[in-house]
């Protein structure tokens, strides 16, 4: 029997923190918009899915992280990039192909990694990165580190045979991961109903691998803060891995060419009516934190930011064909591998 309640683990948020997500929260939404602007005047290559709609969920669950703990998601990554502090200079020029990118401008949309932030992808392949976060998640035991590894992915993974084979893994050796399902309602056009035989997705990991499962709305990033809070302290006390089914939507199509012919313009504006920034702006308006003009301000400041952003990455030199080459191969744990 676990206890994780998101109600009592932790303090309510002050309302400096709230604020600080507001803006992050609005950073992703204008970040997202530039680029949908930016994919029509053909400056990204390649897919681009974009999290409009989801910010609460990387910007509340990323929140209540340390820098040490790791992150790493799927395709769908602006957001979580932007929540864990990637600078977004080198997401505009990771997008555009430049040279200055945080992938060098070989990754793309799909590919933000930064080091740095212990950010480790950005993954196309859906579900390939689950076991990817399990080995993290091994290494951070492994070498007594207090790390935990949070893991993002769509509802469309969890029915991949590498998302079992992680799970019974991170559940037999009690790893310190949290996995995220971000339920959006649909894997590309096709509804959670029509792809999964349970579809109450928290029950699935529970009996047959031994991580608990909750469910927490990813409309609200306090929600998702306080659930996060929790799910750390039970993974930083050894307990082992939490499985998060977290309610969300996309308000976007799932890549820049969707028709969307599976859902009506009815069900898109009922989610919105619970829109996680609209939400928080009425609570801190409420509080008196924020008015009118504190908000059209912030928006402006937003603004120019990234417009600053996208056009210092527009300017940036592509890179050469030399570059090709290089980065082929790396070590990334070079002084953590056993020496000979
Ligand atoms: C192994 C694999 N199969 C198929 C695809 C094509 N594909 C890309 S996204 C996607 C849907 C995934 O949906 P979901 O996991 O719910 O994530 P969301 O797009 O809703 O964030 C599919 C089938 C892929 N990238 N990888
Ligand atoms: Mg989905």
């Amino acid at each position: 029997m676990i206890t994780l309640s998101p109600q009592t683990s932790k303090a309510e948020p002050s309302a400096d923190q709230l604020l600080s997500w507001y803006y992050q929260m609005s950073v992703i939404r204008q970040f997202e918009l530039r680029c949908a602007q930016s994919y029509q005047q053909q400056k990204i290559g390649g897919f681009c899915h974009l999290y409009v709609g989801q910010e609460a969920v990387a910007v509340g669950s990323i929140a209540a992280t340390k820098p040490e703990d790791y992150v790493i998601t799927a395709y769908r990554d602006h957001g979580h990039a932007i929540a864990r502090g990637m600078d977004m200079h080198k997401l505009f020029a990771e997008l555009y192909g430049k040279a200055t990118g945080c992938s060098r401008g070989k990754g793309g949309s799909m590919h933000f990694f930064d080091k740095e932030k212990n950010f480790f992808g950005g993954h196309a392949i859906v579900a390939g990165h689950v076991p990817l976060a399990v080995g993290l998640g091994w290494a951070a035991k492994y070498r007594k580190e207090d790390r935990v590894t949070l893991c993002y992915f769509g509802d469309g993974a969890i029915n991949q045979g590498t998302f079992h084979e992680a799970l019974n893994l991170a559940g037999l050796h009690k790893l310190p991961v949290i996995f995220f399902v971000e339920n959006n309602g649909y894997g590309m056009g096709t509804h959670v109903k029509r792809a999964s035989a349970v579809t109450e997705l928290k029950l699935r990991t529970e009996d047959a691998y031994g991580i608990p499962g909750k469910d927490v709305d990813g409309m609200d990033c306090v929600a998702m803060y306080k659930m996060t809070a929790s799910a750390l302290d039970y993974c930083r006390a050894g307990q082992g891995s939490l499985f998060l089914e977290v309610k969300t939507y996309r308000y976007r199509g799932h890549s820049m060419s969707d028709p969307q012919k599976y859902r009506t313009k009815d069900e898109v504006s009922q989610y919105q009516q619970h829109d996680p920034i609209g939400r928080l702006e009425k609570r801190l308006s409420e509080q008196g934190v924020l008015d009118d003009a504190k908000i059209q301000k912030i928006n402006n400041e937003i603004h120019e930011q990234v417009e600053a952003a996208h056009q210092q990455a527009d300017a940036d030199p592509f890179p050469t064909s030399d570059d090709i080459w290089r980065d082929v191969y790396s070590n990334p744990f070079g002084p953590y591998l056993p020496q000979a």
